[in-house]
């Protein structure tokens, strides 16, 4: 006889999070609680929160951007359902390609997945170009300069040190954590 059992092996997935509209910290925070809050996703730690100019379309406000380091036991598609959830319930409108939005949950890594699907591509095929998901990537991953992980040991290397991002704060998540709130 065989039975049915829950499978409950955890996966490690990596988001990055940005913000360029209205109380942009205050956005990244929910989605952070709103994420915690789903029975199959724990947001295991959080990077600092950075300043970035905006790339592609320049013409908007400033972005916050952060990354979280999630375990979760859902499938790869199932935490992108979440993740496109989320958006929607904080008021994400999709408008303009690269235009302003109240929050933007972008699936980078998981496991050491490579997936190649019409709605979903891993690792997210953009990331090593961007200072905005390297740099907070680099404070909640250990990235390895030998391995499988060279390629965004590498990355970062490109990107470190280059202008149009900043600090903004060291935590905003959980609430009253980290050496920034006193
Ligand atoms: C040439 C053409 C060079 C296009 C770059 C880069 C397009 C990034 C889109 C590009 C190009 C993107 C964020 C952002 C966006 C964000 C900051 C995107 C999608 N999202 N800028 N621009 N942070 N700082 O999260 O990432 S739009
Ligand atoms: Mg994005
Ligand atoms: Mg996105």
């Amino acid at each position: 006889m065989t039975m049915k059992v829950a499978d409950t092996t955890l996966h490690r997935a990596f988001i990055g999070l940005g913000s360029n509209m209205g109380d942009r910290g205050a956005y990244l925070a929910q989605a952070l609680r709103q994420l915690g809050e789903h029975p199959g996703i724990c947001v295991e730690s959080c990077s600092r929160v950075y300043e970035t100019d905006p790339v592609g379309f320049v013409e908007q406000g400033a972005f916050l951007n952060m990354v979280a380091r999630l375990a979760t036991g859902l499938s790869p598609l199932a935490l992108l359902d979440v993740l496109q959830e989320t958006e929607a319930r904080l008021g994400r409108k999709r408008e303009i390609r690269w235009g302003p939005r109240t929050i933007d949950l972008d699936l980078l890594l998981y496991d050491k997945l490579q997936l190649e699907t019409e709605r979903l591509l891993l690792p997210h095929p953009r990331m090593g170009e961007r200072a905005f998901v390297l740099v907070p990537l680099a404070d909640v991953a250990d990235i390895s300069p030998e391995g499988p992980e060279a390629w965004l040991a590498h990355a970062l290397e490109e990107v470190e040190g280059k202008e149009g991002i900043s600090l903004w704060k060291n935590s905003i998540w959980p609430p009253g954590s980290g050496p920034s709130a006193n």
